[in-house]
């Protein structure tokens, strides 16, 4: 049977395109000609930023749809605004999965295992009503926080088997103090963050899919290449979803570790770089303000070429792909 992560890499294959774009939305980075017309229509109110988002996100998804497989919305952005920002959450959720594109909820979520259980509901199954049960957020994936141990992890897992959904646990993040706890070594001389692999390899095992990889993905900074090597080997058959390309200051050479020799294996994310490309060079001032989601277009191919050329020049080109 198909498994998220079939389903992911065969749009990835689709596109011949292993990247993501995280919807990571900042009100005083969305362009004015949106947040003006919000501001007059419904005042200086959750309602406004709420709709804002959802129109600056649309425009961003129909310019990017075409080129990229997936996309990444950070609920952080959405949640600070309180009920009108989970709409927001939502309806982006909706519209990318309208427009043919794979969801990566970015929620980070985990608690103790039978609280966690509400979380997967919420986020990947369906929610307990007052009659019977229906699906709520409804993401293909969800970030997850596995640093709770594996009880919190199963009420996703089963997530995952009952419909179809995938996850990708916190591994080596990308952050600039991910060693202070993720980097220590235990007595038996392993970093924590290979122990997580170990169990996130375990914990997939059973769950390979047609393609031979498990839904329940590992989330791995473009930030730490070496540490990605060592994880590749610890997780032949993981997806690694891949942040920190990009405006933290990752490279194309630097995500070449987390795909495997035959170039599946990873999706690497860079939110910012794109979604706000119009403010940046070598984009900026090229496009019109009612434009600027060409620029994030233009980002979009832009990364994809730079992923695909580093591939290329390490031997990894995935077999009739065109770079
Ligand atoms: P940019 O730095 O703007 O490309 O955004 C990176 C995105 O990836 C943000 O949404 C982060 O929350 C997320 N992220 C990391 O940056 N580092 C990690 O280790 C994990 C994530 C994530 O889970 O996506």
């Amino acid at each position: 049977m198909q498994n998220m992560a079939d389903k992911l890499l065969e749009e990835i294959n689709k596109k011949q395109n292993p990247s993501v774009v995280g919807l990571d939305p900042r009100i005083n980075q969305i362009p004015e000609f949106i947040t003006k017309r919000n501001l007059e229509a419904y005042g200086n109110s959750f309602k406004a930023a709420a709709n804002a988002i959802i129109e600056f996100n649309k425009l961003i998804i129909n310019a990017i749809s075409e080129t990229l497989p997936a996309v990444k919305p950070q609920i952080a952005f959405y949640e600070q605004y309180g009920p009108e920002g989970v709409r927001a959450f939502k309806e982006t959720v909706d519209y990318a999965k309208e427009k043919g594109l794979i969801v990566i909820g970015d929620a980070k979520r985990n608690d103790i295992g039978s609280t966690a259980e509400a979380y997967a509901d919420g986020h990947l199954g369906e929610v307990k009503m007052i009659e019977g049960s229906m699906p709520s957020l409804n993401a293909d994936l969800i970030t997850v926080n596995g640093y709770l141990g594996s009880d919190g992890l199963m009420p996703f897992i089963e997530a995952c088997k009952k419909h179809g959904k995938g996850i990708f646990i916190l591994n080596k993040t990308s952050n600039p103090s991910s060693g202070e706890l993720q980097d220590k070594k235990t007595e038996e001389g392993k970093t924590v963050y290979e122990i997580m692999a170990e169990l996130i390899d375990k914990l997939g095992k059973d769950l390979t899919g047609q393609k031979g990889y498990s839904p329940i993905g590992a989330v791995v900074g473009a930030t730490y290449p070496e540490q990605a090597k060592i994880l590749r080997n610890l997780m032949p058959k993981t997806i690694f979803l891949v942040p920190g390309y990009g405006a933290q200051g990752g490279g194309a050479e630097d995500v070449v570790p987390c795909f495997n020799e035959d170039g599946y294996g990873a999706i690497v994310n860079s939110s910012r770089g794109i979604i706000f490309a119009y403010e940046k060079e070598p984009y900026k001032d090229k496009f019109k303000p009612e434009e600027f989601h060409l620029a994030s277009r233009q980002a979009a191919i832009d990364m994809k070429k730079d992923i695909l050329d580093a591939l290329k020049k390490n031997g990894k080109l995935p077999e009739g792909w065109n770079a």
